[in-house]
């Protein structure tokens, strides 16, 4: 053969019936230039070939087969560790509908800039083409996509996380079919084209196409950059698209809350990414509770997509199928469910090991010590910590111990309570309740919290966080936040909404509240507010709790826990009110005139 007709790839796997995804393949291998291409099919055979061949070069390492069986090490590129907020752009033909929320590029220019570092970026490499359904495969909540990659340890996290392989082909093959038949020329499933590239952060985008239900990442081979049905579909684009159907995509753990009477009732709750969603969804009761018969259900550990039902009630769906947890501080004390989970079948990125070859992080606090650090150092503390603070484990959702049947409904749970959290060292107390929806969105748009490792950039500076969404929502907030307003319409039975603030610190710079389990004492009165069996303190920032109708029985509190938990303190909520006019002010003329007047309201009364 001549060098201007290239050898074709090889293709393996099951390939497709549907025209739209066939020719997307194509295109892109014509762009990328693969050397083969293989269609996932997520069966074991797959998986377990897939995983000789990272181990073979390297891409995973074996942990101790006898204390965490079937559990891999992958350490990262140490200039890729985290999300990349910077290189991240929402690519609509207008920049205001990308807002002053995201970075934005026009869609040409990025399509001409990210497809100039594809061309060509697959050579030597094989192609995987990854269906997966973000959701119950048989749920109207779900939705499907296909990620193209060139990393195998992408297709196996994809796998853990998604339902990936062939009943999401079989359903993207369906509503293709079904699209083509009613004479639609869009394709109904999100594309997603990742490749690593060469792990150079000069030469590193993630693009999203939201109108063209496409996404383009290159350069990095992490979490959120590269597993793209995770924050690029499940948030960016499905929130885009939430907003044109009439739902709600949010970045969200989903738990149940059984109580002693058998009763369950189901809470989402946004905070932004590395302030313990995890824990907050597997938590375990504290001992008196327990003994009691409350029991909490884990549904969901980052994401949540809600549908009004024809009941009027929010539906709630977990869109994934695995963790993509925080390693560090995740320990007996902290999460036993979610360390029970990770003890087999699990991938670690970026941690430490000690000398048996166990996976190690800080916080772990098991009584052993790490010898090798996430980069394959020798582990000095004075050099870098064992584990990298971003450092996380995939696991599948089915073997947590608190994992809720629920999870599996394709009408999803039904949501009781909508609650907003960030951290805060000051200020904001323990709970408060929104007096009604309007209030809670306010609440959830004002939303600060101090930055974490979970992205690039210093940490533990506070900044306005909505929803927990700032780095993803893939739409101009100010029409976010319009379209959280539009569910309060005649025969809604809407959610209640709180804020909660576990960081709150005393003067001495220790949290005032010992979190953890004991978090149930807040989601209890918040469930008695729900039906109706507490009473509360109203206040200009909401309803704060009776101290003698919370549980505290078995916590030791100070005087200063006491007030500054409980407490409110007009002149720092004065403060708080004009910094959160300011913020919406940021954002023009599109700020929803309700929640500007909510603002308003609330400024005048702390005033008074
Ligand atoms: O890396 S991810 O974006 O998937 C994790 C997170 O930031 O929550
Ligand atoms: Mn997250």
């Amino acid at each position: 053969m001549d060098a201007a007709s290239p050898t074709p790839p090889t293709v393996s796997g099951t390939g497709t019936s549907l025209a739209a995804l066939a020719d997307w393949v194509n295109a892109v291998a014509a762009l990328t230039r693969p050397d083969a291409i293989h269609w996932c099919d997520g069966s074991e055979a797959e998986s377990a070939a897939l995983n000789a061949q990272m181990q073979a070069d390297g891409t995973l390492i074996a942990l101790n087969p006898q204390t965490h069986p079937n559990c891999w090490l992958h350490r990262s590129n140490p200039q890729d560790v985290a999300r990349v907020e910077h290189l991240t752009f929402i690519c609509t033909p207008e920049r205001e509908d990308a807002g002053p929320n995201n970075h934005w590029m026009a869609p040409t220019e990025a399509h001409a800039k990210i497809d100039a570092l594809f061309d060509g970026c697959m050579r030597g490499r094989t192609l995987y083409v990854v269906p997966y359904c973000m959701g119950p495969i048989d749920s109207p909540l779900a939705r499907c996509g296909v990620e193209i990659t060139d990393s195998p340890y992408v297709v196996a996290n994809m796998r853990i996380m998604t339902r990936m392989g062939a009943p999401a082909l079989a359903r993207i093959e369906r509503e293709g079919a079904e699209g083509a038949a009613r004479g639609e020329r869009a394709s109904t499933f999100v594309k997603g084209l990742h490749s690593t590239g060469e792990l150079d952060p000069n030469r590193r985008f993630i693009m999203h196409f939201p109108e063209e239900l496409t996404i383009k990442s290159y350069g990095s081979g992490y979490g959120g950059n590269a597993l793209l049905g995770k924050k690029c579909h499940a948030l960016r684009i499905a929130s885009y698209q939430a907003r044109s159907e009439g739902w709600l995509a949010e970045h969200m753990l989903i738990l149940g809350v059984e109580n002693p009477q058998g009763v369950t009732r189901y809470i989402a709750a946004a905070f932004p990414s590395a302030c313990g969603k995890t824990n907050l969804a597997m938590l375990i009761p504290p001992e008196g509770y327990r003994q009691a018969g409350w029991k909490i259900w884990t549904v969901g550990d980052d994401i949540c997509w809600m549908r009004p039902g024809a009941d009027g009630q929010l539906y709630a769906i977990n869109p994934e199928a695995g963790f993509f947890g925080v390693a560090p501080g995740t320990s007996k004390k902290s999460n036993p469910n979610a360390l029970a989970t990770i003890q087999s079948n699990t991938i670690f990125t970026n941690v430490g090991v000690t000398a048996d070859n166990q996976p190690w992080w800080e916080g772990i606090d098991n009584g052993q010590t790490p010898v090798t650090d996430w980069q394959g150092q020798p582990f000095d503390p004075a050099v870098r910590p064992a584990a990298h603070p971003n450092s996380r484990f995939t696991v599948s959702a089915r073997q947590c111990p608190s994992y809720s049947p629920m999870t599996e409904d394709p009408q999803g749970v039904p949501i009781s309570a909508i609650v907003f959290g960030g951290r805060r060292a000051s200020l904001v107390p323990l709970v408060f309740e929104a007096r009604d929806w309007t209030h809670g969105v306010l609440v959830g748009a004002s939303m600060g919290s101090e930055t974490t490792a979970a992205a690039t950039g210093a940490v533990g500076v506070l900044r306005r966080d909505p929803m927990a969404m700032k780095p993803f929502c893939g739409y101009n907030f100010a029409d976010y936040f319009g379209h959280w307003l539009s569910f309060d319409q005649p025969g809604a039975k809407l959610p209640k909404i709180f804020h909660v603030n576990w960081f709150r610190k005393g003067s001495d710079g220790k949290f005032l509240w010992p979190g953890f389990g004991d978090n149930l004492r807040v989601l209890e009165w918040m469930l008695a507010r729900v039906e109706g069996k507490a009473g509360a303190i109203e206040t200009p920032i909401g309803l704060l709790p009776v101290e003698a109708e919370m549980d505290l029985a078995g916590i030791t509190l100070s005087e200063e826990a006491r007030s500054k938990l409980l407490g409110f303190d007009r002149e720092g909520w004065q403060a708080e009110f004009a910094g959160i006019g300011e913020y919406l002010a940021s954002y023009g003329g599109r700020v929803p005139p309700a929640l500007a007047a909510e603002q308003q309201q609330i400024a005048r009364a702390l005033e008074e």
